[in-house]
């Protein structure tokens, strides 16, 4: 879904709704070619849906298999998955077409033959230690299924597959290219408008497109006013739109310029997740999310730990909401580091979601991963590779990752800004002010001496626990008083630092955990949410905002 026109000629239809649904925890359904005979005992489960929101399969964590039917209008059609967690066959009419891994970002199907088809899909949500992305182990719940929109789009002749439109600035004079690949066969002319005023006319034939473009005298986007324009591309029989914001970020010493002005990022860590609705949150919901979210004071989320879905960025983009983006590696150490799966599927990753989201104004930053070995060479070795990948695709953003090594990381040369995470008077003791100090003493020597103290440092994670409802009489870790007290000492302690430019609480609502975690996560939620899951706010949410108000 997005929240704007994306095309005005295309023929698609929603595939969503109850799908024939098995679980196949013996791992035979290939054997047994369930592609051509699906099980006549299937259940049912809604699409887009993770298969745990019923009670069956709540702690399901494996193979499962889900079937419909659809018909193409055209000879060419297109199946366009936005996510399927997080490994998915699909197979048309008993046959495979293809495969993808990686439950956060979308990906298509491309089939011949207009009419009936029967679509089998075939989805994997198992995890292990070594080189799955996410590992099995992580502080989030693994939600499976089928659990973003499907849709199927028919095409009677070339259409545009893939788009791409970048700019650059002079003062408030744009100008840029716009680059777009035809699909089928296409001699002709394509028309290139921007909101109404038409920008180029020029012939173009089948392959990959480049066209420059001034885009002419534009108004920049930014926080306080969010200007948006579409750009439609239209070739005859096909046309598609994208919506851009023109804005410049960057760094300048331990600054972080938003349009050529400092900004300071005040933040929250956010999942986007739902104990109802698991991954596949209404859009309703999110939207509610931003709005709880921008009413703390906030101008930057951070989408930990993976790619958010596009209608929420676009939602970002339309109320002025900063994004870091980033992908689900969470906590690898040496032998996942090492094994070369990991490292395939993370760039694959991480180009898939700079494609999808690089037309977001919101994104100003790619977060390479997050609390990875990073003071060892293997680490070491993952980041550059993610670096490389991510500033070959796009040099308009900033690079970060969130590093939990905050007085021997080795590879934070390849970070733009310097990201730690830190948890003082959380998982030490109670004296929140001696620990909050003495971690940021550490930090700025650590910077010091590998030559990195002359680049902006971000608290990406800091926080405490904090149970809807509960108090105490003293400061008891796990009541509603600690955190706020926690929020009210480390938000200005930090902020007193002058690289500090930015703060990342962790986190904004409680979220589902990991049985692997149940013994330190009080009812299986990671309880740190300024809000609980239900999103009703803690104490903490209004001590927040008003000290968001005074920085
Ligand atoms: C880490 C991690 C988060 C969460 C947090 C915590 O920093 O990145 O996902 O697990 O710790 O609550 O301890």
């Amino acid at each position: 879904m997005r929240l704007f026109q994306t095309t005005t000629t295309r023929r698609s239809a929603s595939l969503d709704g109850l799908w024939r649904f098995i679980i196949d925890k013996e791992n035979c359904g290939i054997d047994g070619k369930w592609y051509e005979n699906f099980p006549s005992n299937a259940d049912k489960m809604c699409v887009p849906g993770c298969w745990n929101l019923d009670p069956k399969y709540f702690a399901y964590e494996g193979v499962a298999w889900y079937q419909t039917e659809f018909t193409a209008e055209e000879e060419i059609y297109v199946l366009e998955f936005s996510s399927v967690l997080m490994q998915a066959t699909v197979y048309i009419d008993g046959a495979e077409m293809g495969s993808h891994y990686g439950g956060f970002t979308p990906f298509c199907i491309t089939g011949r033959g207009k009419g009936w088809h029967q679509l089998t899909v075939r989805v994997d949500n198992t995890h292990n230690a070594v080189n799955t992305i996410p590992l099995s182990r992580v502080d989030w719940y693994h939600y499976g299924g089928i659990a973003g929109q499907v849709k199927v789009t028919s095409y009677a002749g070339a259409y545009i597959a893939d788009r791409r439109i970048s700019y650059e600035l002079n003062g408030n004079q744009a100008c840029g290219t716009v680059e777009f690949r035809i699909a089928g066969e296409y001699r002709g002319d394509a028309e290139i408008r921007m909101n109404d005023t038409l920008l180029a006319k020029v012939p173009v034939s089948d392959g990959e497109n480049r066209v420059p473009v001034s885009f002419g005298e534009i108004v920049r986007w930014d926080t306080e006013c969010p200007q948006l324009y579409q750009v439609r591309i239209a070739i005859e029989g096909d046309d598609v739109t994208e919506r851009v914001g023109f804005r410049t970020v960057e760094t300048r010493g331990t600054k972080i310029l938003l349009n050529g002005k400092e900004i300071r990022l005040k933040a929250v860590n956010r999942h986007n997740e739902h104990p109802d609705f698991g991954f596949s949150m209404p859009f309703s919901l999110m939207k509610r999310d931003a709005d709880i979210i921008k009413n703390l004071g906030c101008n930057m989320i951070r989408g930990s730990h993976y790619p958010n879905p596009p209608e929420f960025l676009d939602y970002l983009d339309e109320i002025g909401m900063l994004f870091w983006e980033e992908i689900p590696m969470w906590g690898y150490e040496t032998e996942a580091l090492t094994d070369p799966l990991t490292c395939r599927r993370g760039l694959a990753m991480h180009e898939e979601m700079v494609r999808r989201d690089y037309h977001h104004p919101s994104v100003i930053f790619w977060g390479l991963h997050n609390e990875i070995f990073t003071d060892i060479d293997a680490g070491y070795q993952v980041t550059k590779k993610f670096c490389e990948k991510v500033k070959s695709l796009d040099t308009s953003r900033l690079v970060t990752y969130a590093s939990f090594k905050p007085e021997d990381d080795i590879s934070l040369e390849f970070a733009d800004v310097i990201s730690m995470n830190v948890y003082p008077g959380w998982y030490g003791g109670h004296d929140i002010e001696k620990e909050g100090g003495e971690i940021i003493t550490k930090i700025m020597k650590h910077l010091r001496e590998t030559g990195n103290d002359n680049k902006p440092l971000i608290i990406s994670e800091f926080g405490a626990g904090a149970v809807f409802g509960e108090r105490s009489f003293y400061d008891a870790k796990w009541t509603e008083q600690y955190q706020v007290e926690l929020l009210e000492r480390l938000i200005p302690k930090f902020f007193a630092e002058d690289a500090v430019q930015g703060l990342i609480i962790w986190q904004y609502c409680d979220v589902r955990s990991s049985f692997e975690l149940e013994l330190t996560r009080p009812r299986n939620f990671n309880n740190k949410g300024l809000v609980d899951e239900y999103r009703r706010p803690k104490a903490a949410y209004y001590a927040v905002k008003k000290i968001y108000e005074r920085f």
